[in-house]
């Protein structure tokens, strides 16, 4: 028989079977938590070090006071790596307010709860990176940054999965949003960029997104190219009319999209400027530089 994974919840290692938490945990209730998402490639947690910053930026803007230090934190999650025994991996660390009484007051819960899942995700079919994905403009917005503001990497994703929901029911790989005042924001789960006479574009933070590490990454390496890139407010008519689009994320990496809302997107197949950045952050992906190495 296959051996269970084991999930760290509050200092614990348990079998994945036996990992539970209270349906009193305000994570669970309001979805009062925020989480971060790292991959392992070859031994190496990559980017790791940029996600616990992030986990304990989303959990100030909450008023969350995490009981690890960072260092700490970057300990436990690399433990949780090393215990399950895989070189890749997908983990998914997750700080809830923790156990409180019913009724929303975060005053209620004495102390947050800590979870670390090591395990595998697939968010696009195999076929994504090499063909392409497909996208809708959804009718949903982004939520405004002076409210639920994606720019928190919170437990609430509901407005991803309203857009989510009209992509589905479409049968489109992915969902575009716009902010609320029509500009082009992001994908349901990850960043989008357009090229356009060879010069990269991408929406600021004032748009809504949530500021990606891989879209960071990806901005950094194409200056290191020699490309331009700029962030900007993107039209919809720009977008359509773009002649490279793709999205950054941590578990998809850099997938290009070939059509979105019945437009083809440049000649329907993945952009040469894409498939640089593509193949540029492969290499990425396996070196040591970029995060903390997990096995030796
Ligand atoms: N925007 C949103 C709303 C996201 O959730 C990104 C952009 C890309 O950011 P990073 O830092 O990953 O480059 C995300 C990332 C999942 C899953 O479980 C979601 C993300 C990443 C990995 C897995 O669906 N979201």
């Amino acid at each position: 028989m296959e051996k269970e994974p084991l999930v760290y919840i509050d200092g614990s290692l348990v079998p994945k079977s036996q990992a539970k938490i209270s349906v009193f945990d305000h994570g669970f209730l309001y979805g009062d938590g925020v989480f971060e998402s790292i991959m392992v490639f070859n031994g190496v947690a990559f980017q790791i070090k940029e996600h616990v910053d992030r986990l304990y930026d989303s959990a100030k803007a909450l008023c969350l006071e995490i009981p690890l230090t960072k260092e700490e934190m970057l300990k436990a999650i690399i433990n949780a790596v090393r215990v399950n025994g895989l070189r890749d991996a997908y983990i998914r660390v997750l700080v809830t307010r923790g156990v409180g009484d019913l009724g929303l007051d975060p005053r209620k819960c004495r102390k947050p709860t800590l979870i670390i899942i090591v395990d595998k995700i697939k968010l696009f079919k195999d076929e994504a990176w090499s063909q392409g994905v497909t996208a809708i403009i959804s009718s949903v917005r982004r939520d405004r940054v002076d409210a639920t503001t994606h720019e928190i990497k919170s437990m609430n994703y509901l407005n991803s999965i309203l857009a989510k929901l009209e992509a589905n029911a479409v049968g489109a790989d992915e969902a575009i949003m716009l902010d609320e005042r029509g500009f082009v924001s992001e994908g349901a789960t990850d960043n989008i960029f357009i090229v356009k006479g060879g010069v990269i574009y991408t929406p600021q933070r004032s748009s809504g997104i949530l500021p990606g590490i891989t879209r960071r990454r990806i901005m950094m390496l194409a200056e290191e190219l020699g490309y331009h890139v700029v962030e900007k407010d993107i039209t919809p008519a720009e977008l359509l009319t773009a002649d490279e689009v793709f999205l950054t994320g941590t578990a998809a990496s850099i997938v290009p999209v070939v059509k979105i809302a019945g437009r083809t997107i440049g000649d329907g197949k993945p952009g040469v400027i894409t498939r640089k950045l593509m193949e540029k952050f492969r290499e990425l992906k396996e070196s040591p530089a970029e995060g903390i190495k997990v096995f030796e």
